[in-house]
């Protein structure tokens, strides 16, 4: 017995196919609709599988050729039937009428898959409305209270500036005793970010004093802009104010590390030393006393580098700094700021310099490490070029800058 299964677009198409492969006479046994995923019915067309054989005789089984004759009385009929999805109807409806009908399922399809969608979309937005999983300090969400809206649209900007979440609810907490029902999204803004700036610890900039030796060392992760920032201040200090500027290095592991700064030095005319031990170190302060101001640089290290921060440890401790600086870059994950800070606490750090805050898209993942670590701010960095790339910390500055561009003072008198 041959029986043939084969697959076309329509049930016209496989009709065909059987009758050329079996001939007229042969009998359909089976047909059905091959089932694609929505997406695979958009893309691709259907496909109908018909199973046929030219030596059985079953009852009522059609020939193809009776077949052929009943679609085309049936299409006459049944031109204005219902149709169904079943792949027999399809077989007695007439062509229009089966793309029409096809149409209509994909349609149907469609609208429920859009639906389904939509009420998704809908809980996750719900979801990210209400955010917070404590219910006794919940955080803002959308609401039809003029003030409630407006915490929710600072929450938000707060959100989109990347503080984490309990950040932007402790500092919305903090102001909400002083907002009242006619303060605005504006006038929450400020409050949050004067809020924001009580809080952050600010050192002002390294104290010089003439004739009296200030030693500074910067230590930090790799790349985060020690000497870079080293060669701003020493430029600043030497060029703006006069003062007698020394440069130490302790980074020998990098030969261009040396020549880095050693260009620095020789470009604004400062004595520099190369010290390898500490042994080197305390003679190399000893010969610099007489300076007002020495810079130390030092390598990169990795907070992960138990060996290298101790080796760093004992050759600052010959070097006696009265200022060791943390260095930051805003670059990094909140993770890797409060290890950073929690590592080179052994070092003695007791400032912090934050770098690259034109490259950070969002500050808010500094505010936990600035809270963590409790180090005053001196400097920020916001560029490569030396020197003008670097401003003393300011509070507010800083407070507008980790809550984000909304909160930019500036922007906001400029759109005033
Ligand atoms: N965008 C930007 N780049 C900076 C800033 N500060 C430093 N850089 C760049 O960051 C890169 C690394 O700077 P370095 O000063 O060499 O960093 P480092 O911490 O001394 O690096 P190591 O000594 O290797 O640990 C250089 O390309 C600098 O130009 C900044 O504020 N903004
Ligand atoms: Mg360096």
């Amino acid at each position: 017995m041959q029986i043939k299964t084969l697959r076309a677009k329509s049930i016209q198409e496989a009709l065909q196919l059987i009758r050329t492969e079996l001939g007229p006479d042969a009998a359909v046994l089976h047909t059905r609709e091959v089932r694609r995923g929505l997406l695979g019915r958009m893309i691709l067309s259907r496909r109908i599988e018909v199973t046929a054989s030219n030596e059985v005789n079953v009852q009522p089984p059609l020939t193809l050729a009776a077949q052929n004759a009943v679609a085309s009385q049936n299409a006459r009929e049944q031109n204005a039937a219902q149709p169904t999805s079943s792949v027999d109807t399809l077989m007695q409806t007439p062509a229009p009428a089966h793309a029409e009908h096809h149409r209509d399922q994909l349609r149907e399809d469609i609208q429920a898959e859009i639906q389904e969608l939509r009420l998704l979309v809908e809980k996750l937005h719900r979801r990210s409305d209400s955010p917070i999983s404590d219910a006794s300090h919940p955080a803002p969400v959308k609401s039809d209270d003029p003030r409630e809206q407006a915490f929710f649209t600072v929450f938000t900007e707060m959100r989109n500036a990347g503080l984490h979440e309990q950040d932007a609810r402790d500092l919305l907490d903090a102001v909400r005793p002083d907002c009242g029902a006619a303060d605005s999204a504006e006038s929450i803004r400020c409050k949050v970010a004067e809020t924001l700036a009580s809080e952050l610890l600010i050192s002002g900039p390294l104290e010089v004093t003439p004739g009296k030796c200030t030693v500074a060392a910067f230590v930090g992760p790799t790349g985060v802009g020690k000497t870079t920032t080293i060669a701003k201040l020493a430029a600043v200090s030497r060029l703006h104010h006069k003062h007698r500027v020394g440069l130490i290095t302790v980074d020998t592991y990098r030969i261009a590390a040396v020549e880095q700064l050693r260009t620095y030095a020789n470009i604004i005319a400062l004595p520099m030393e190369v010290v390898a031990t500490p042994r080197e170190m305390r003679q190399a302060i000893a010969r610099m006393r007489d300076l007002d101001l020495v810079l130390i640089d030092t390598a990169g290290r990795s907070p992960q580098d138990d060996a290298r921060l101790q080796e760093l440890q004992s050759m600052l401790a010959e070097a006696h700094p009265d200022e060791t600086m943390l260095v930051l870059s805003c670059v990094s994950s909140t993770e890797n700021l409060q290890e950073a800070s929690r590592r080179f606490a052994e070092v003695g750090v007791n400032r912090l310099v934050l770098t690259k805050l034109d490259e950070a898209v969002q500050l808010g993942a500094v505010l936990p490490a600035l809270r963590g670590c409790q180090l005053p701010v001196s400097y920020l960095t916001d560029g490569q070029n030396v020197p003008d790339d670097i401003q003393e910390a300011e509070a507010r500055f800083l407070a507008d800058a980790v809550l984000g561009e909304s909160f930019s003072t500036t922007q906001r008198s400029n759109a005033a």
